[in-house]
């Protein structure tokens, strides 16, 4: 009886359900309890069969015929030696050392991070991971790391793939125990698009490193190095190795861009370098960085700080692959690139392709290009998978060099232009964006900086405002609240500052702050937090996992739990189910816990009654199961 008033209340047959309905409407949600895991995923293998995915309505679809990809065999029943090993047994700064030691290029592969973020708008799911690991770990343990969390795809997870992160970490981890694994982390910002309190962060940080992470790439959407310190100095407390990064922009050889110039970016590596970075990361997130500019940078850096270097690009203007490779020969120590099938575009460079461009040089990977095209082949089946977030550019675009947009947010900003009708217009957003820029004093543009630079270009675009209309100190301009609070200094402050002009228009006279924000936001009482969380989940215990989820996440974690009480342990499901449901007749397993496999046939689906409720006949472990779903189309 509860499961029908849940499924009837018009709330959530408007697809609105939230934590502050559960809370209203308390005795809709008793039946949780006492429904099982497998009940709960067949609800929603039932409600996707019947209603669709929000998700993927009016999207391409991947062909009908298309089979789950298998993960390559592993080839030695023993797993060899790797760099997590080396961490492990000796710590963060004899990796360090080993990195400067080595001759050949070291390489990480970004598939399970950036490569998706950047070309299927993050949302490759963790099963389609996980089930590679073991591959990764035998066959291809030269690997420096795997970039496998952190940036976006932390809240993706919870909000759009009603999976948990940590279990995706904590589960990668295992299957790949010799390979150390890497996270993009945006410094005060967590994984998060504002400043959080010391302590938040401190606490995420900790966590990260106990469940998994080796490697943590620390970022100052500003290039404030002030506003790093907390989070670098908590990775270095974790015992993991800090990648102190620089973010890369502007145009090193352009003397109207001196803003950004070689000068800038040595002083920069030395900050970090003192601040106690092991590694120093040279993060090129819009693919700006030109080939002849990398040798110039890549040289001077190894000259003047003693960290190993880490290269990170895009290949959105097509010419990546020239400059990883004129960064190799000025001495570069590692590079980012992407498994073939997730590579190009606005994604890294091919892996495969740098290997082998560098085979009988001395630069040489030594990797093994067979093994490469394994898992690249299993990636092709995965990326197929996932037809409806395809949102690729067709060919490289030179333009990124007008509007430098992150790789990120290129194809992101150009879906949210179309939905706001101004497709045409796009040429003009990326020339605003541009000048959004100028006018905010040339500045870094990177999660969360980006966005307030594409929220600002998208609101002039829309109401036609030129940028000597915003600066003219008598048209009326309403800025976007990401503008307002970037101004006040809540993301901290660029190098120079942000032009006084901009300020007073947008502040109206008010005063900015412009110490390191987390100076003025007093710390979470944790536990009084966790003891929140679980009061809004009618007691439940509220492990350190969950409550940096809702620390980071408040709104975001409490929805994807509400979420979880309904539909348990969706994340096992294969791509194909969780996205298109099942059709009449066909059977799929889903391992819901190591060993506990669900195995659920899809009998038939039933005609909508007069109530409008769907009859579902599954058969669950050979058990016949009926669940009833509102049909909402
Ligand atoms: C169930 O699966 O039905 C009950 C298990 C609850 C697991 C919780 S949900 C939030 C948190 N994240 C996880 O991955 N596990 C716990
Ligand atoms: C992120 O912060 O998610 C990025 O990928 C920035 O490049
Ligand atoms: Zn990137």
């Amino acid at each position: 009886a509860f499961v029908e008033n849940l499924l009837k209340h018009p709330t959530f047959l408007r697809n609105q359900y939230s934590t502050k309905f559960i809370d209203e409407t308390p005795e809709l949600f008793q039946f949780t309890k006492r429904r099982d895991r497998g009940t709960k995923v067949l609800t929603y293998i039932a409600d996707i069969s019947v209603n669709g995915h929000p998700e993927t309505a009016d999207r391409p679809e991947p062909a009908a015929d298309l089979k789950a990809p298998r993960a390559p065999r592993v080839r030695d029943s023993h797993t060899p030696f790797g760099t997590k090993n080396l961490l492990d047994d000796q710590g963060a700064q004899a990796v360090a050392d080993w990195m400067k030691a080595q001759k050949q290029l070291l390489l990480t592969d970004t598939t399970m991070r950036d490569g998706h973020q950047s070309l299927l708008a993050t949302r490759m799911r963790s099963v389609d991971m996980i089930k590679v690991a073991p591959a990764y770990a035998a066959n291809l343990s030269q690997l420096f790391s795997v970039e496998c969390w952190g940036g976006a795809t932390f809240d993706v997870a919870y909000r759009f793939l009603q999976e948990c992160p940590w279990q995706r970490l904590r589960d990668l981890r295992k299957a790949m125990p010799n390979v150390m694994t890497q996270m993009l982390l945006r410094a005060s910002n967590g994984v998060g698009y504002t400043n959080y309190p010391d302590n938040v962060v401190q606490e995420f940080v900790r966590q990260a490193a106990e469940t998994g992470v080796d490697v943590f790439r620390v970022f100052d959407s500003l290039n404030w190095v002030e506003n790093m310190r907390v989070a670098m100095d908590a990775v270095v407390e974790s015992g993991k190795v800090c990648e102190g990064t620089i973010c890369y922009t502007g145009d090193l050889l352009d003397p109207a861009r001196a803003k950004y110039d070689l000068n800038y970016y040595i002083g920069m590596a030395k900050e970090l370098e003192a601040a106690g970075a092991h590694v120093l990361g040279l993060k090129d997130m819009a693919g700006l960085l030109k080939p002849a500019s990398a040798r110039i940078l890549v040289k001077a850096l190894k000259e003047e700080v003693g960290l190993p270097i880490h290269f990170h690009t895009h290949d959105t203007s097509g010419i990546a692959g020239a400059t990883i490779l004129a960064a190799a020969d000025a001495g570069v120590d590692a590079v980012d690139a992407a498994m073939d099938a997730f590579s190009g575009g606005t994604s890294q460079a091919c892996l495969g392709s740098i290997v082998e461009a560098l085979r009988h040089t001395d630069r040489d990977t030594g990797m093994d290009i067979e093994a490469i095209r394994e898992i690249s082949d299993y990636w092709e089946g995965v990326r197929a998978q996932y037809a409806a977030f395809e949102s690729g550019l067709a060919a490289p675009a030179s333009e990124v060099y007008l509007h430098e947009m992150p790789g990120g947010q290129f194809t992101n900003l150009k879906a949210q232009a179309r939905s706001l009708g101004l497709e045409e217009k796009w040429p003009e957003v990326a020339r605003t964006y541009a000048d959004v820029n100028q006018m905010f004093g040339d500045i870094v543009k990177v999660t969360p900086s980006s966005k307030v630079v594409g929220d600002m270009a998208l609101m002039m675009v829309s109401q036609g405002l030129t940028r000597d209309q915003v600066e003219d100190a008598d048209t009326d301009v309403a800025f976007p609240d990401s503008v307002v609070d970037m101004m006040r200094g809540n993301l901290g402050q660029p190098p120079g500052g942000f032009p006084d002009g901009i300020v007073e228009k947008v502040l109206k006279g008010d005063k900015p702050n412009t110490d390191r924000p987390g100076k003025h936001l007093e710390p979470v009482d944790l536990e009084a937090a966790r003891a929140e969380l679980s009061g809004e989940l009618q007691g439940f215990k509220v492990d350190n996992e969950d409550l940096n989820g809702y620390l980071m996440y408040p709104k975001v974690f409490l929805d994807y739990m509400g979420r979880h009480r309904l539909y348990g342990p969706v994340r096992a499901l294969p791509t194909r189910t969780f996205f298109y449901g099942m059709e009449p007749g066909e059977e799929i397993t889903a391992e819901i816990d190591p060993g506990k496999i669900l195995e659920i046939r899809l009998q038939a689906i039933g005609e909508t009654t007069e109530d409008g409720e769907v009859k579902v006949f599954f058969e669950l472990n050979g058990q016949p199961r009926v669940i009833r779903v509102p049909n909402r189309l």
